[in-house]
């Protein structure tokens, strides 16, 4: 494609257009998500205080005038879960390794763990480069506790670069966004210039449910439920939604629903609040909740209920 002809929102795209695919990886709960939404300065992904919060690949797309990145939020890569769920959730990172342009491998100053061992295995296959993001730091009471963590992650593999940081520091962010600039080809745009990801507006609501579920529920309850839309109907500046919760067990019904309805009430009045934000209009939000017995470990139910 000759660059000077594309033109996106009436505008001509400059020469030295840049873009690319920028996979973000490591062990479950180490800010992947977080830190997506951060670079793109919009709320995509969801994140919670738990592991395996993401469960699926998502594409996060930042357009400008001089770069179209493409960053891909990735599960956790994790051990010790053999559900068919959770091969699912290791086999959408791992694969999304082997294909992009740059690799941001996330981990947590101070916390090596076997998982992060795991996905070290992965990394080393890649020949694309790999910026070894040390998150977190804010934990740290100073910049210098850094530094033993830096040695013991260098003695294990050296990234392209090692890159501390905290999500939540906006002058790392733009820091890490410079970086990632330098390794993105010089090439058009991969997506339209609009475009902000590659999943559907129910996708990312089902997503927003899910999120609520697994910041207010606790123990292994949040991982035995999975979300469905069921009603997705635009009334005017109205957007009417049905949505499902299933779980696993019937005890676990009750839990959900709470004491008079208590818990379903506030996750529903939260993902409202969410998915108003996203979708920029009015919600009428019911949600439901049903059981689904083994539905985690069930190939087939994975795939009837989006985990293709
Ligand atoms: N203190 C601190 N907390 C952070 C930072 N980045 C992320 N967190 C927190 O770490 C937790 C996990 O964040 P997520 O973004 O959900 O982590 P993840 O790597 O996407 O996790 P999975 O989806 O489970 O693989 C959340 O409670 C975040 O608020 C950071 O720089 N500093
Ligand atoms: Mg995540």
């Amino acid at each position: 494609m000759n660059l000077k002809q594309l033109t996106t929102s009436n505008k001509t795209i400059k020469p030295n257009f840049k873009s690319g695919f920028i996979a973000v990886v490591g062990r479950p709960n180490v800010g992947k998500s977080t830190l997506i939404n951060e670079l793109i300065e919009q709320k995509l992904s969801i994140t919670s205080h738990r592991p395996q919060t993401t469960r699926h690949r998502i594409h996060a797309i930042d357009t400008t005038d001089d770069y179209q990145m493409v960053f891909v939020d990735t599960p956790g890569i994790h051990i010790g879960n053999s559900k068919a769920i959770n091969s699912y959730m290791n086999r959408a990172a791992s694969s999304t390794i082997a294909d992009v342009d740059i690799i941001l491998w996330l981990t947590e100053v101070g916390k090596w763990t076997k998982e992060d061992s795991r996905v070290l295995e992965h990394i080393r296959q890649v020949k694309v480069p790999v910026i070894l993001c040390i998150n977190k730091i804010d934990k740290l009471k100073s910049a210098q506790e850094v530094l033993p963590f830096l040695d013991k992650v260098s003695q294990k593999y050296q990234p392209t670069d090692l890159f501390p940081l905290s999500v939540f520091k906006k002058k790392d962010i733009c820091a890490l966004r410079e970086l990632v600039f330098q390794y993105l080809p010089k090439q058009a745009l991969i997506f339209d210039a609009n475009y902000i990801t590659d999943r559907s507006e129910k996708f990312i609501i089902t997503e927003f449910i899910r999120e609520k579920l697994m910041r207010h529920l606790e123990d292994e309850l949040p991982y035995d439920l999975t979300v469905e839309i069921e009603q997705f109907e635009q009334d005017g500046n109205l957007q009417r939604i049905s949505a499902c919760i299933f779980v696993d067990k019937a005890s676990q019904k009750n839990i959900v629903i709470g004491n008079k309805g208590d818990m379903l009430k506030l996750i529903g009045t939260e993902a409202r609040k969410s998915i108003e934000g996203f979708l920029d209009r009015k919600v009428f939000l019911k949600l439901w909740v049903k059981v689904k017995q083994g539905w985690a470990d069930d190939k087939r139910a994975l795939v009837l209920l989006g985990y293709d």
